[in-house]
């Protein structure tokens, strides 16, 4: 097992949990709506209200203490971003940015781009989808490879 954690952030409904249980190939239980800090193997989720509320701010960062990769959500349906500027350099991470949801009809791939790159200034960014698996396996590589 690998001793490298990821924590992962991004905002309520934004696919963390649904693109953690790919990643970690897990195949039966459905993701439900997650209401705390959930470890898994080597991924760590996270209640979207932690990306929601600068009140949990500290608590991300006391749990990115255990962590070597941030991975940063961004939903492609969505206009809006719920971190501020620059959040990413806070973080003593290897930061990786990831846009989801890119098969759907709604997505639009250049303003989420854009929006994740407020937060997110330099480091590299992904582009997957959960229900056609696109970029899953290269953001999976590229994450193993920092652990
Ligand atoms: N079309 C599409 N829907 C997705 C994708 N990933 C997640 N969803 C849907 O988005 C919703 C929120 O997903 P979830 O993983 O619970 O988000 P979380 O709150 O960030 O953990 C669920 O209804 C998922 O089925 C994707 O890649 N494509
Ligand atoms: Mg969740």
């Amino acid at each position: 097992m690998k001793k490298g954690k990821v924590l992962v952030i991004g905002p309520i409904g934004s696919g963390k949990s649904t693109l953690i249980k790919i990643l970690l190939g897990i195949k039966e239980r459905p993701v439900t709506k997650t209401q705390a800090l959930e470890y898994a193997n080597w991924i760590i989720d996270s209640p979207g209200e932690y990306s929601q509320n600068p009140m949990y701010y500290r608590t991300l960062m006391a749990t990115a203490l255990e962590a070597k990769v941030l991975l940063i959500i961004q939903d492609s349906t969505r206009k809006d971003v719920v971190l501020p500027p620059n959040f990413a350099s806070g973080f003593p991470l290897v930061p990786i940015g990831v846009v989801t949801k890119i098969d759907h009809p709604n997505a639009d791939i250049q303003t989420a781009t854009q929006l994740l790159r407020t937060i997110l200034p330099v480091g590299e960014i992904y582009y997957t989808s959960s229900v056609t698996f696109a970029g899953i396996e290269e953001l999976k590589r590229r994450i193993l490879s920092y652990l």
